[in-house]
């Protein structure tokens, strides 16, 4: 890589992205900055110094990226989400920037294995799953695109829970990966916002006074997302909570010292952990004020930057995006407005035609219990101003309501306030009401929010809705995770530019049918699963055959998922091969890994089922090897970089109707897994691409999961019926893979409940996966499968969806050359 321009105006030492110079960075720092004797330094040291190296590299594209922010006064947009799941940083950075071959030479004259040293870094786990992972797919492809944007989340100082397997079941241990972050990001001891709760609410003649209880104050680190060519670099600010100047206010007056230090203590709490998603209603009250303090330092350091940009908030509106991702961080929208009227001294009316230009929202599930209410009660106790602002915004919007007409059960349908399970706040409502642009996350699932949940919302502003299908940086799923592929595209493209124009694997659609090709993609396919299969031996102690089908199923462990139907089609197989031994079984490797949150009982138990199944099987010297089935702890996005590559089949088995998107899907396609899917999320749209004959489709439609929920679903009649069905139900409900506890899982398939309908899909699922296991035996076939699988994903690029938010629903444009000078 040619060295940069100078940041103007000054003159400094530039880092030379030579392998020599990267070198002697390396040691300068882990001399100077980490004080570690680079005779004895272990490899931990080593990473973080390069790192150290590697950061000094980007701050500068960083740095004028900022400035042209400042200086061209563009509109731009703010992601604001609780989450952000990124992966490791340091290779992405090295590749991104063009610098990997360098650092892997510098590493090579140190006499140090760069491999092992970048294993150290650890994933920082900011997230649960598919939101997380979008929201760093998306920081990618701004950075990429050049887009004027920042993202907002917090560091908690304890993400995901790392997940352990003792005696078949999940154990969650803490996971504290703050010990290396700070040779990445910059902490910003400078940008401290005060973030207040609780206290009361005065009407001072009309304007409303809050004279709040609590303070605590949100301090700024800067972590620098690198865009792919190394010339724009946004930031990802995380707030950190530390006790306010102010301390618990009321404690303090009244000379209680003590208790106002151990409130300082709980203040601090707020950015200790992440919450997983299936919040219970104990700690709720934690959960909301993390949701405020984000939004509250975010909104108030957008205003501020708003201000080094421009003389006066007027035009905040054309200026800045504020993107919701999700209805976490909602009450942006209030907290918006009481400073625009509060503090910035706006009216009512023009504060709200601002707040509405501003805002816009994704809804990421359908699923009625993930829909966020708070009580009411809560509210007012913790922010009453800002229920004081919802209730206003209500009040005005339920008066138009009915200007219009609508009547009075409809007007309760759509208030802000939910009145019939006590009084909550609806966050999806007020994140519809105040947004200009509300999106799903694929036709299905955007379709399907029009017409139920918000299908009120649609009658009143059809034009509000809009769907932005989701999608995946190629960058970190095929370039990083996926080193072989990456070079067979690049020779078979003729370059390297897929990496930013994903639509030109479409070239390899006229090479699919190629027997050279398709030799050389085989090879690629197995230099993964060979990946794979090592981290699994090394890891588990368990040996799994490259030959055999690797069918995976990878994800946050959810009833609606259906785990549950995997295992059931492997217990059939089991049981088909133990009476057939003699017909020529198609062997299979069943891989699972995901995390199940810590309170989800049966998310849980299928955990501890899907091992069992594995003992036994595994064990069963009469299988011969045609089944194993292996669950891999500890899913993590860099878990999910080794698993990826290596599928031939991926599993997105959820319920019609029930799975958002899914992006899992598009990152496996991308690698040439061929999906055994329903016609959900986004395994719609990856059908219309790769066609029927190049994917595994079953199972009822949405229209007939509805139509059987009609007629009142009956699993016992499906049972009946099917004998290999009721076989399996049986073992699993009799407990033939839990002897030592017969009734272990006498609960888990429901014949009386069923409500993801696994009994409905079983016979389909079953047929299907038979088909498939024709088409691997057919290995020219299958790998002409996977090649047009790989052609036809293109349009999952995140890139795609950037460019389709910036132009639907944020209005924004990327820097120009002249903007945003590239390299020289
Ligand atoms: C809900 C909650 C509620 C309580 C506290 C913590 C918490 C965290 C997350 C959530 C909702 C998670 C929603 C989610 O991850 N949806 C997934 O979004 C993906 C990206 O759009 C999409 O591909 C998946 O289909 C969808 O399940």
């Amino acid at each position: 890589m040619a060295q940069k321009l100078p940041i103007s105006g000054f003159d400094y030492v530039m880092p030379k992205p030579d392998a020599e110079t990267i070198r002697k960075a390396i040691v300068y720092k882990l001399i100077f900055i980490l004080g570690a004797d680079p005779k004895d330094a272990n490899e931990h040291q080593w990473l973080n110094a390069a790192m150290l190296a590697a950061r000094d590299l980007i701050a500068e594209d960083f740095l004028k990226t900022r400035r042209a922010h400042i200086e061209n006064g563009k509109r731009m947009v703010y992601y604001l989400s609780m989450e952000f799941l990124l992966g490791r940083a340091f290779v992405n950075a090295l590749i991104n920037e063009g610098v990997y071959a360098e650092f892997e030479e510098a590493f090579k004259q140190l006499g140090k294995e760069f491999a092992d040293v970048c294993e150290q870094e650890q994933d920082p786990g900011l997230g649960n799953g598919g939101l997380g992972r979008l929201a760093a797919c998306f920081l990618d492809s701004l950075a990429t695109l050049r887009i004027p944007a920042m993202g907002y989340g917090i560091r908690y100082q304890y993400g995901m829970f790392k997940q352990e397997i003792a005696d078949g079941q999940q154990v969650e241990k803490p996971d504290l990966w703050l010990d290396q972050d700070l040779a990445w990001q910059f902490a910003r001891p400078n940008k401290q916002y005060s973030v207040r709760f609780g206290g009361q609410l005065l009407n001072m003649g009309g304007k409303k006074e809050w004279l709040p209880e609590e303070e605590i104050s949100a301090m700024a680190y800067d972590e620098i997302i690198p865009g792919y060519g190394g010339e724009c670099a946004n930031p990802l600010r995380l707030w950190t909570a530390h006790a306010g100047k102010l301390f618990n206010l009321a404690d303090f007056n009244k000379g209680d010292y003590a208790s106002a230090v151990r409130a300082q203590n709980s203040d601090e709490n707020i950015s200790r952990v992440l919450y997983p998603n299936d919040s219970t209603d104990s700690g709720r009250e934690l959960r909301l004020k993390q949701e405020y303090f984000l939004v509250s330092a975010s909104v108030q350091d957008i205003v501020a930057r708003h201000k080094c940009r421009f003389p006066s908030v007027e035009n905040l509106a054309d200026k800045a995006a504020i993107h919701l991702n999700d209805t976490h961080p909602v009450l942006a929208i209030p907290e918006l407005m009481r400073i625009l009227i509060d503090e910035e001294g706006f009216e009512w009316t023009k504060a709200w035609e601002m707040c509405c230009k501003i805002f816009s929202y994704t809804n990421h599930t359908l699923m009625s219990e993930a829909l966020e209410t708070w009580p009411v009660e809560l509210m007012a106790r913790l922010l009453p101003r800002h229920l004081d602002i919802i209730f206003e915004i209500n009040a005005h919007f339920l008066n138009s309501v009915q200007e219009q007409g609508f009547d009075e059960d409809f007007v309760r349908r759509v208030s802000i306030i939910d009145e019939t399970h006590g009084r909550r706040v609806r966050m999806g409502w007020l994140a519809v009401i105040g947004s200009h642009k509300v999106n799903g996350v694929a036709k299905i699932h955007s379709d399907l929010m029009v017409n139920t949940i918000f299908a009120d919302f649609a009658k009143m502003f059809p034009e509000r809705f809009t769907n932005v299908t989701n999608g995946v940086t190629p960058r970190r799923w095929i370039n990083i995770a996926n080193p072989e592929l990456t070079k067979f595209l690049d020779k078979h493209l003729g370059g390297d530019d897929w990496r930013l124009h994903l639509d030109n694997l479409t070239k390899l659609n006229g090479r699919a049918d190629d027997a050279a090709v398709q030799a050389e993609f085989g090879a690629v396919k197995k230099a993964a699963k060979e990946r794979l299969a090592r981290y699994i031996e090394t890891e588990l102690g368990i040996k799994v055959s490259t030959d055999a089908l690797f069918d995976i199923q990878i994800k946050r462990i959810h009833e609606y998922k259906r785990q549950a139907l995997n295992v059931m089609h492997i217990v059939d197989r089991y049981n088909k091969i133990l009476e057939n031994p003699d017909y020529d079984w198609q062997p299979r490797v069943f891989i699972f890994a995901g995390k199940a949150a810590s309170a989800y009982y049966m998310a849980k138990k299928i955990i501890r089922l899907i091992n069992d199944v594995a003992k036994v099987i595994n064990n069963d010297t009469r299988i011969r090897d045609l089944i194993k089935v292996v669950f891999i702890p500890n899913y993590s996005v860099s878990l999910a970089q080794i698993i990826i590559p290596a599928a031939d089949l991926h599993e997105q088995i959820s319920l019609a109707g029930t799975e958002a998107s899914g992006t899992g899907n598009m990152k496996f396609a991308l690698n040439g897994a061929i999906c055994m899917g329903t016609l959900d999320g986004a395994n719609v749209e990856i059908l219309e691409k790769v066609g029927a004959d190049n994917c595994y489709i079953f199972g009822n439609t949405v229209e007939q999961v509805e139509e059987i929920r009609r007629n009142g679903y009956d699993p016992l009649s499906y049972i009946e019926r099917d004998s290999d069905l009721r076989r399996v139900v049986n073992q699993i409900s009799q407990g033939a893979f839990s002897p030592e506890e017969p009734g272990r899982y006498k609960d888990v398939l429901q014949p009386y409940g069923d409500y993801y309908q696994l009994m409905a899909d079983f016979r389909s699922y079953i047929d299907t996966q038979y088909k498939a296991d024709g088409h691997y035996r057919n290995t020219s076939a299958w790998r002409k499968s996977a090649l047009i699988n790989i052609a036809n994903m293109g349009f999952f690029s995140s890139d795609r969806s950037i460019a389709d938010y910036c132009r639907d629903i944020w209005y924004i444009k990327p820097l120009s050359e002249k903007e945003l000078p590239g390299k020289n």
